[in-house]
């Protein structure tokens, strides 16, 4: 099982992905997504430059021992480029095992520990009547579990909503958007939105909310007080959480459950969390988390303290990632829920997958290794195409957290 070749596959279909192919001598290959949204030629040319080389000749069936040498034989060790391109390497090496024993990953990380994987959606409208219609699509759909972002009154813009109503994708092509925020306008919007979903949909669906890093410790504690009549499935990143301790306050006050991790890149990130029991749910996700070696350890981690996963799933994350999870999610005992943000038409087309869905619940389905394939030749018409991320500001120009 010797490794022959490791090369980056960059494409637009819709977005931008980056894609780490592995061959074996055996003629197996294996794929691992490297998307880093907004920095995806860092990825790329940490895995070009400095790892692709370092994998020629190896055994891909020492995915362990891999794993041990990205991580401490780089020296500087964590940081989400870093993690990333381990997470790449790890995920596609998982793929070979698969592929050269004929079993599906979940089968590889001990079976199938549930029937399929309870995903939620994104309901997101300019304002409350129309968030409730988007609600009620998901519901109709089959959706057990949904998340809810609506424009605020007065705000120019709000995280989670695209400007012109549609789809929305985080990422502006070619600049960096500046995008307007007012916690005080958001605090006393907000419960009233969860108010309105209760009224018309009663409490038969999981109803989640993403605060995106933006409240202080105590204006979350406040947030999570006020909306524990509508008994959310979870509050997700109230405040930036490289402070791990702050989320004592919010818990102090609240017993609305918090999500959090989305952008951790190693379990370090997350201990203080776990240990102290500070969350409920883990966000951390395969491609930013050191793949499925490291989000295993993470999860068997939080299992100890009833820390559920809920792993990041949005379009900036590739199908592979999210095959891959699917298996992940599968398997492990203490799966929550999984994001599914659904992805661009194209982005399917480029990355043909065996995984099923059926209303709100997935399945990775049977093929060997994690499911997803790249079409290289469809991946090359479309070409890395920049694009950013936006910042937010207050209303006095203030940078703010996005
Ligand atoms: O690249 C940033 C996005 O992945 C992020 O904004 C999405 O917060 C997000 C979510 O919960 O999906
Ligand atoms: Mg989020």
């Amino acid at each position: 099982m010797k490794i022959v070749s490791a090369e980056v596959i960059i494409t637009c279909p819709g977005r931008n992905f980056v894609t780490l192919k592995i061959r074996t001598e055996d003629g197996v290959h294996g794929l691992g997504d490297a998307t880093l949204n907004g920095r995806e030629l860092a990825v790329a040319s940490y895995l070009r430059d400095h790892v692709c080389p370092m994998l020629i000749g190896r055994d891909a069936s020492r995915i362990e021992d891999t794993w041990q040498l990205l991580y401490k034989g780089a020296y500087w060790r964590r940081g989400p480029v870093t993690m990333s391109a381990i997470g790449a390497v790890d995920m596609a090496l998982w793929d070979i095992l698969g592929k050269s024993t004929g079993m599906p990953l979940y089968k590889l990380l001990g079976g199938a520990s549930r029937t399929g994987v309870m995903v939620y959606g994104h309901a997101t409208g300019r304002d409350i009547p129309e968030a409730l219609d988007e609600f009620a699509r998901y519901a109709e759909a089959g959706y057990q579990a949904i998340r809810i972002q609506s424009g605020v009154p007065n705000m120019r813009s709000v995280y989670g909503v695209s400007k012109g109503g549609g789809t929305y994708e985080p990422a502006t092509k070619g600049r960096v958007d500046e995008q307007y925020w007012s916690t005080e306008k958001y605090l006393d919007f907000a419960p009233k939105l969860f108010e309105a979903v209760r009224e018309r949909f009663g409490f038969d669906h999981h109803l989640l909310h993403d605060a995106h890093h933006r409240l202080t410790p105590i204006e979350a504690a406040r947030l999570g007080k006020a909306v524990e009549p509508y008994r959310l499935f979870w509050i997700e990143d109230p405040t930036p959480a490289e402070n791990q301790a702050a989320f004592r306050l919010i818990r102090q006050h609240t017993v609305t459950p918090i999500a959090v991790g989305e952008i951790f890149n190693s379990i370090w990130d997350c201990k203080q969390l776990i240990e102290e029991q500070l969350i409920d749910y883990i966000r951390a996700t395969l491609t930013h988390a050191g793949g499925i070696t490291h989000l295993k350890r993470i999860a068997d981690l939080a299992s100890l303290y009833q820390v559920r996963t809920g792993c990041h799933g949005a379009s900036d994350l590739s199908p592979v990632c999210m095959g891959a999870a699917l298996h992940f999610d599968l398997a492990i005992p203490n799966f929550g829920v999984q994001e599914y943000m659904g992805y661009p038409e194209e982005a399917l087309e480029v990355f043909p997958h065996a995984w099923t869905k059926d209303g709100g619940l997935m399945h990775p389905g049977e093929a060997p290794g994690h499911g997803v394939e790249i079409d290289e030749k469809l991946a090359a018409r479309y070409p890395y195409d920049p694009a950013y991320l936006p910042v937010a500001r207050l209303d006095d120009g203030t940078l703010w957290n996005w």
